[in-house]
């Protein structure tokens, strides 16, 4: 370590504006350099030795998985860190009962406190990115200063990043500050640490300034701040001022036998199996689908008032037990090179393992803290958030219009939870204004694994319930108006993979033959699959999903569609208690859509 002066890199035509926010930036944080990031093939392999060197990463065995490194945390930074994440709204009913809010003044001071001299003895990396295509009309611009090259590596791989995002921001498309600092300065002949990061940790977003702050940690959505804090955080801010939405949503397109495209957006809370969906390999002949995106779709209109969508993101960032070529065959397939692994197992010749990945585990393991490991150890081998980090290009069923700057026209809207009773399969919404209803309404029942009352309904409205930068009602308010506003909006659907019988067994099985139920979805688009209408939503008509093909009886099939009206019921009523909760915010066509549902389901029971 022995450069003290602040080398200057900046790449020409860079705007003042940009200069100065860098400069105060280094003058703040105080790092040995600057690199100005250009996103360059070069740039990348010369941090990935540079990784190496200091034990961040390890070379996986180039003949089995090519191109491939793991990444080992600190035990302390593993995963998003919700109870550290802050909305700095100016009012502190702006950020709603979802987020944390905390006085932006107040918190600023924290912070300046907290980033003062917090990059010494390292490099500030400087990361122009964009999210969406470049020059797209829905793609914004955003610029990351951080000092960890594991992050530099990950925003390469999850946005497009370097000299084409910073020649947009030259030519004046606005951008959004990111400060980010692992908060581990290093004193002169003070020796670096692998994974270096610190206990205190702020993840901060100020809406209406448009900026983030992330103090501590290196891990997923806490530091790769173009994903969760920008693109869905501070991009709900700019959707409600600008007219379009940040969704939780996975993107696809579906071709039917006859070679008919539609496009479909889903969202689903967490640990329901979005990445599997959008790679879905359909069980029935003649059918496709293509992966557009598996997290995060920024929806708006165009200008001929259809909804449009894109992927703003570039890669993947996917959790990787339980993926296996049982419940992911794409995936795999997309992890077969060029793949940055973090807190997976190491396999004694190179490669990578994790739980549930192979029926049988390997005799003798390096675990994700870097210790032996064999089947007796009583551990997990891999952290149960494991990650791998890929480029959306290595996905064998990415499609051809996946990073087209138009977006694609959306044609259905899928919500969905995890929910053992209840919930029928499918249904369709009679409506948009019905349809933000379901979306609202999302919940999962909590597992055996998570801390609470096992069955316990946990609401995660429109799958946003971290994600939401606005006061969640608000937010509900931008869907009515955004759908209210088109011309023609996607027709909106409820699905549950997850229907049990009394006894506990799953009733549908899932993955490739959920085709079906989107096969009876799109028909409903040009009115040749029937519907029966009901208090949930619109029901598949008799004959209509080819259930006995999926290996289900008529006695499960009946179980799956049943709806009883007075356990959904006391479902709506729980809902409209929980919208008690956002107080007068709550947008009364909201309100009005569910007062339908409980008269429709009052008169049945
Ligand atoms: O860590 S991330 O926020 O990127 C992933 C997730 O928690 O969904
Ligand atoms: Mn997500």
């Amino acid at each position: 370590m022995t450069a003290t002066s602040v080398t200057r890199t900046a790449p020409a035509h860079v705007p003042p504006a940009l200069a100065q926010w860098v400069e105060e930036m280094a003058s703040l944080t105080r790092p040995n350099s600057i690199v100005w990031c250009d996103g360059s093939d070069e740039e990348r392999q010369g941090l990935i030795d540079r990784m190496i060197d200091a034990g961040t990463l390890t070379r996986l065995n180039p003949e089995l998985r090519p191109n491939s490194y793991l990444a080992r945390s600190n035990p302390s930074d593993v995963a998003r860190v919700e109870s550290r994440t802050f909305i700095c709204t100016d009012e502190e009913d702006g950020a709603g009962p979802t987020n944390n809010w905390a006085d932006p003044a107040s918190m600023r001071e924290t912070l300046h406190g907290l980033f003062d001299g917090a990059m010494k003895g390292r490099t500030m990396y400087v990361m122009p990115f964009a999210m969406g295509p470049v020059g797209g009309a829905l793609t914004r611009y955003g610029v990351q200063v951080t000092d960890s090259p594991y992050v530099v590596l990950s925003t390469g791989v999850m946005t497009r990043m370097g000299a084409a995002p910073l020649a947009q921001i030259a030519a004046g498309a606005p951008w959004v500050p990111a400060a980010h600092t692992v908060g581990a300065p290093l004193e002169p002949g003070q020796e670096d640490v692998a994974w270096p990061c610190n206990d205190t940790k702020y993840i901060v977003q100020f809406p209406s300034t448009r900026e983030i702050w992330s103090y501590g940690s290196a891990y997923g959505g806490n530091a790769i701040l173009a994903k969760k804090a920008f693109a869905l955080r501070i991009a709900t801010a700019l959707g409600h001022d600008e007219g379009w939405l940040a969704a939780h949503m996975l993107l696809m397109r579906v071709t039917d036998p006859e070679g008919r495209s539609r496009h479909v957006a889903a969202g689903f809370p967490s640990a329901c199996g979005k990445t599997n969906f959008a790679m879905m390999r359909p069980a029935v002949d003649g059918w496709k689908v293509e992966t557009l995106g598996d997290d995060i779709s920024w929806i708006g209109p165009d200008s001929d008032g259809r909804l449009r969508a894109i992927n703003p993101e570039a890669g993947f960032f996917g959790v990787a037990p339980g993926t296996s070529t049982d419940t992911n065959p794409v995936a795999m397939e997309t992890l077969v090179s060029d793949t940055v692994f973090t807190n997976v197992a190491l396999t004694d010749d190179g490669d990578v393992w994790w739980e549930g990945m192979t029926k049988e585990p390997p005799a003798h393991l390096i675990d994700w803290q870097g210790n032996d490991w064999t089947p007796e150890s009583g551990t997990p081998a891999a952290h149960p958030n494991a990650r791998f980090t890929v480029g959306a290009q290595h996905c064998p069923t990415i499609a051809d219009n996946w990073d087209d700057p138009d977006g694609v026209v959306l044609d259905a809207i899928v919500f969905g939870g995890r929910r053992k009773t209840q919930i029928p399969l499918v249904a369709q919404a009679y409506d948009w204004k019905h349809g933000v209803l379901m979306g609202a309404s999302l919940a999962s029942e909590q597992t055996a694994a998570a801390e609470g009352p096992v069955g316990k309904l946990r609401r995660d409205p429109l799958a946003m319930l971290p994600f939401s930068g606005i006061h969640m009602a608000d937010h509900f308010a931008d869907w009515l108006r955004v759908g209210g506003q088109a011309r023609d909006v996607p027709a909106v659907f409820h699905v549950n993979w997850f229907r049990r019988d009394a006894e506990g067994n799953i009733l549908w099985p899932g993955f490739g033959e959920n085709i079906r139920v989107l096969k009876w979805a799109l028909g409903r688009l040009d009115g040749s699959a029937t519907a029966e209408r009901t208090p949930f939503g619109w029901l598949p008509g008799e004959g209509e999903i080819d259930y006995a093909d999926a290996g289900v009886s008529d006695e499960q099939w009946r179980r799956l569609m049943a709806l009883d009206a007075e356990g959904l019921a006391e479902e709506a009523e729980d809902m409209s208690e929980y919208l008690d909760g956002f107080g007068d915010r709550v947008p009364a066509e909201l309100r009005s859509a569910l007062h339908l549902r409980q008269r429709a389901l009052d008169s049945e029971s």
